[in-house]
């Protein structure tokens, strides 16, 4: 049985994690937080002063997931979208949160100065949507609204939909 793999990106806490998790309860489809994949493997290659985090060794995150992505039924959750190779992905979702729900989420999650402005910024700016509409095909990058509750259960349902479809259509 072939299985869609998917793609959750966006600014960090716009709410990748939650959607994810939760769509691999209801689907079975397997998810991977990139973050945390990269600490339990330790797949850095080196410190970024400025900004005071590691750096992400991408090719041993790719080499590490490849076998999987062909196997297929992947959802991966990452806050940048275009050193994944393009075939991995079936579909594409980018998620958006108001500025100031952002704040608040980050804010509590312990962000704050020049890293939280940055992220901010990063928001407003739109910058992982348009790197995102870079790197695929744009009929595959969607945009979802993850502000409330409500938007969060519309866009799982939404996607199981999407995901029963490609199963009928792929099988
Ligand atoms: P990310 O994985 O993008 O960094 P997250 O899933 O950790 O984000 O969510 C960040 C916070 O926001 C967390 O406290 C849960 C909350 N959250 C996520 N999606 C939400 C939604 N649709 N409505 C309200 N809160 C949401």
């Amino acid at each position: 049985m072939k299985r869609p793999n998917i793609l959750l990106t966006g600014t960090p806490g716009v709410g990748k994690t939650t959607l994810g998790k939760e769509l691999a309860d209801r689907t079975g489809l397997t998810f991977i937080n990139i973050g945390d994949l990269a600490k339990e493997g330790e797949f850095y290659e080196g410190f970024d002063e400025e900004y005071q985090c590691a750096i992400l060794d991408e090719d041993r995150v790719i080499d590490e997931l490849e076998d999987k992505m062909i196997d297929g039924g992947m959802i991966i959750d990452y806050h940048s979208s275009d050193f994944f190779p393009e075939r991995w992905f079936h579909i594409v979702f980018v998620l958006r949160t108001d500025n100031s729900l952002l704040y608040d989420r980050l804010e509590s999650r312990g962000y704050k100065g020049k890293k939280l402005q940055n992220n901010i910024e990063c928001e407003i700016f739109q910058t992982i949507y348009e790197e995102t509409m870079e790197s695929y095909k744009k009929e595959i990058v969607h945009q979802l609204s993850s502000n409330t509750p409500e938007d969060l259960e519309r866009n799982i349902d939404q996607i199981m939909k999407w995901i029963e479809q490609w199963m009928l259509d792929n099988n």
